[in-house]
């Protein structure tokens, strides 16, 4: 989180129906107040146009988390050496033992867009995935 930055206030104006609508959800959110629900609405949008910019040379962070069969040992070892071949862009990767056959792993990436989805594209599509997410954030260095 960039610290120091300034508070600016503004007037909005917007259709009755609508702003109903927005504090029904973030009632539902259990936001104290509207402004907070705004600037988390806009910091969304806008780490989500720093993951649009795939071909740029931002760095953004990222987990990927995938449950796979534990009994296919072939398909360990293809993860091991997917994660293997992207040693700069695994920061750390965490197993957990879900019942007698299934795996889930957490794994916090660092990268460029692109090359986080290209990982988790690789890990999904192997035989014995049966869910694999990217979920992105971001460094915060640019977001106050
Ligand atoms: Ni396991």
């Amino acid at each position: 989180m960039a610290g120091n930055s300034s508070i600016t206030r503004f007037g909005v104006s917007i259709p009755t129906d609508l702003i109903e609508s927005f504090d029904s959800y973030i009632r539902k959110r259990q936001y104290k107040n509207r402004s907070e629900a705004i600037r988390d609405l806009i910091r969304e949008k806008l780490v989500a146009q720093e993951w649009e910019e795939e071909h740029g040379e931002r760095i953004v962070v990222g987990t990927i988390t995938y449950v796979y069969d534990h009994h296919k040992r072939e398909l360990v070892d293809s993860i091991l050496d997917i994660q293997h071949a992207f040693p700069d862009t695994v920061i750390v990767s965490q197993h957990v033992h879900l019942d007698h056959h299934n795996c889930l792993e957490v794994a916090i990436v660092k990268g460029r867009p692109k090359t986080l989805k290209d990982l988790s594209n690789r890990l999904k599509a192997l035989k014995g995935v049966k869910h694999c997410t990217l979920t992105m954030t971001t460094t915060g260095a640019t977001l106050s």
